[in-house]
């Protein structure tokens, strides 16, 4: 197994807590820029700056997410239509930090060629980018994890990657029936108690405080006692 860089947060609900009593301010977005839409890792920004990806079906509503964060309707193109986002798109928050639009996952009419080459982008990305601090996982509120959906999960579990899982399309699910499909995202996805699994909605903006809260734990500057220790792993 390898060892991520330095870089990888600890995914720990109390930390995020933590991390927002802490801050006399709520955290805000105040400024989101498109930077680049990358397909070979010398085309990804050269900034030290912190990141976090969102991964997710096609379709689940990454793109969407990020719009609604950063209270622009158009920032990333949005789609009824699955399969839109196809390259790595890096979205600069606040000219400190990154947000990155993965391609989704899990639609059956992208073409081979495209299927081919979604793997090694996406392994490329998760591997060398050392600003890495976490991957956080879209799902889709109304319906059990798909069997891709496990698959990513495995998959960022497998490179030690920090994940969260957001569900999203809550508005579609009445708030009585939430925590029961929570619950079984959890169980299926084989998620800890500790790791955060929150519901969103881009179409209300239900949820959008508590992922704020979360990516400013991510990309708060680097605090020792909060990263996962990776010293102890040798270089294979
Ligand atoms: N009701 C509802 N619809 C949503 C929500 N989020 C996204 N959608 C819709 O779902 C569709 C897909 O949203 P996108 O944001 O383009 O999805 P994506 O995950 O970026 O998809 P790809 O780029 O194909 O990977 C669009 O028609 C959105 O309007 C939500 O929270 N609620
Ligand atoms: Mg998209």
């Amino acid at each position: 197994m390898m060892g991520r860089g330095p870089e990888v947060k600890r995914m720990d609900i109390t930390l995020v807590e933590q991390h927002k009593e802490k801050e006399a301010t709520p955290f805000l977005i105040r400024d989101a820029q498109f930077v680049i839409s990358a397909v070979r890792h010398d085309q990804y920004p050269q900034e030290p700056w912190p990141e976090v990806a969102l991964a997710g079906r096609s379709n689940v509503g990454k793109s969407s997410l990020i719009n609604r964060l950063c209270n622009r309707r158009h920032l990333a193109k949005t789609s009824s239509k699955p399969g839109k986002t196809q390259t790595i798109n890096f979205y600069r928050i606040n000219n400190n930090c990154h947000l990155i639009d993965l391609p989704g996952y899990g639609y059956a009419s992208v073409s081979k060629t495209q299927r081919a080459t979604w793997g090694p982008m996406m392994e490329t990305y998760m591997k060398k980018r050392e600003q890495l601090r976490a991957v956080l996982q879209l799902v889709d509120l109304r319906h059990p994890p798909s069997s891709d959906d496990k698959a990513m999960h495995a998959w960022l579990n497998h490179y030690e990657i920090a994940t969260a899982v957001i569900a999203t399309k809550a508005d579609k699910i009445p708030r009585g029936k939430r925590s029961a499909h929570l619950a079984v995202i959890r169980r299926d996805l084989q998620v800890p108690k500790e790791i955060p699994i929150l519901a969103f909605s881009a179409e209300t903006g239900e949820g959008k405080e508590d992922v704020l809260d979360l990516l400013a734990y991510l990309w708060e500057e680097r605090d020792e006692e909060m990263l996962i220790s990776v010293d102890a792993v040798p270089e294979e």
